[in-house]
Formats: C-alpha cells, sequence, structure tokens
C-alpha cells in the first residue's frame, strides 16, 4: 500500500510513486533547493569541479555505491578535475522524485572531496 498523488492510497509497488514525471513547476521548486544545479535539455545538469584527477574519481567511486543501491544511475563525464552530470529518469521520459534524491547524493558525497 502506498499513498497516491491524489492522497488515496494505492496498491502496488511504492516505488511507482518515485517514477511519476515531475511537472515543470516541481522541477522548478525542486531546482530552489539544488543550488548549482540547472535544467539543461530536459535533465537535471551540474558541472563538479575538483582538486584534480584522484579527487573527481574518488567522487565518482564513493557515489557509486549509492547510486548502485539506489538502482538509479546517472549520466556522467569526467575529464581530469571536471565531472558533468545530467540526471533524468529513462523508464519515465522525463525527470522523477529519483533524479532529486540522486542529485542531493551527489551533492553530499562531493562535499566531502571538495
Ligand atoms: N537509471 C536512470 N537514470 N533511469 C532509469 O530509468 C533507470 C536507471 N532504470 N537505472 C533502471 C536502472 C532500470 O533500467 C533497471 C531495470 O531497474
Amino acid at each position: 500500500m502506498f499513498n497516491t498523488r491524489d492522497g488515496t492510497e494505492g496498491e502496488g509497488c511504492a516505488t511507482m510513486l518515485d517514477m511519476t514525471k515531475l511537472t515543470d513547476s516541481e522541477i522548478k521548486a525542486a531546482l530552489r533547493d539544488l543550488p548549482g544545479w540547472s535544467l539543461d535539455k530536459g535533465k537535471l545538469h551540474r558541472d563538479y569541479k575538483f582538486a584534480d584527477f584522484i579527487h573527481a574519481f574518488g567522487f565518482m567511486t564513493t557515489a557509486a555505491l549509492g547510486i548502485e543501491k539506489m538502482n538509479h544511475h546517472p549520466e556522467w563525464f569526467n575529464v581530469y578535475n571536471r565531472v558533468t552530470v545530467d540526471l533524468s529518469t529513462h523508464d519515465s521520459n522525463g525527470i522523477t522524485s529519483k533524479d532529486v534524491t540522486l542529485a542531493k547524493l551527489l551533492d553530499a558525497t562531493a562535499k566531502k572531496l571538495q
């Protein structure tokens, strides 16, 4: 049993609610809580810069454990000390609360390494 968006209760997979595409205004509201992130080509986007490659790669390997636990994976691209991240939910063809949760996980991980 889980609570649906309209406040009623539904049967089934609790993560279904996480798979609901956020509306434009829900995305805007989420971004207010995610400094450094923007909406780019329909995805949550952020560029991280670290001291060097070891810190950038350490960020990726540390975050990988939580990412795998979430079973929600970023599109990311590393060049030396930079990691470019784009988040969307492929299965939902849009941005969902899973992307917002992942953005927060990545920020918390980066904070420890910056
Ligand atoms: N990651 C992202 N970003 N979006 C998804 O839709 C997604 C994922 N789906 N990781 C998961 C894996 C899905 O393919 C598996 C089968 O659960």
